[in-house]
């Protein structure tokens, strides 16, 4: 067997969190590890549906994926998630829930400048416009790890190197 544990990606939209998740979670599946993705796409639409993008619905959007991530670290799952998770301090809140060894900060690199010339939904054009409000990194911040376990670049690396080195990672730190 494996230990479960959380891989907390922060970074901005478009830097790469939910694609390098999904990659990962490909290449982990592959090794016959249990693993699951949480973002945006699986937990706004439902659990989260009430919450917007102020700094008290980002908080508490947070707060709920921190105690459900815990859930499936409980269960004996490899979890990743991929939420912009803007604040410092709320990332330290969720890393509190466990254990030292089992929660890991990933810093998903990738300048804004960088980002918003990605802009693969059109979103940071929306927010320059000003038909989208507090946007991350447009007109709400975005608080850069202070002390990642882990920084991936995704401007020089291709998603599957980006996952490579997780797992590469994960070794090191004897998850698998
Ligand atoms: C940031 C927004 C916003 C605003 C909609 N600010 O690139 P995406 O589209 O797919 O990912 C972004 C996602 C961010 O949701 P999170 O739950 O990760 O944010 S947080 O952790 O701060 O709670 C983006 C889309 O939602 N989106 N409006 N105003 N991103």
């Amino acid at each position: 067997g494996h230990k479960s544990c959380a891989l907390w990606l922060t970074g901005y939209s478009g830097s790469g969190k939910s694609t390098v998740a999904n990659e990962l979670d490909r290449q982990l599946h592959a090794m016959e590890l249990q693993s699951y993705v949480l973002d945006g796409d699986n937990v706004r639409q439902g659990l989260n549906r009430d919450l917007g993008f102020s700094q008290n619905d980002r908080i508490e959007n947070i707060r709920r994926v921190g105690e459900v991530a815990k859930l499936f670290v409980d269960s004996g799952v490899i979890v990743m998630t991929a939420f912009i998770s803007p604040y410092q301090k709320d990332r330290n809140q969720v890393r509190e829930l466990f254990d030292a060894d089992e929660f890991f900060e990933i810093y998903i690199d990738c300048p804004l400048e960088v980002c918003e010339t990605r802009d693969p939904k059109g979103l940071y054009q929306k927010a320059r416009n000003g038909e989208i409000c507090d946007f991350t990194g447009i007109d709400s911040p975005y608080e850069p790890p202070s002390s990642p376990d882990l920084t991936i670049d995704t401007v020089n690396f291709s998603v599957n190197e980006a996952a490579k080195e997780i797992v590469a990672f994960l070794k090191t730190e004897n998850i698998f």
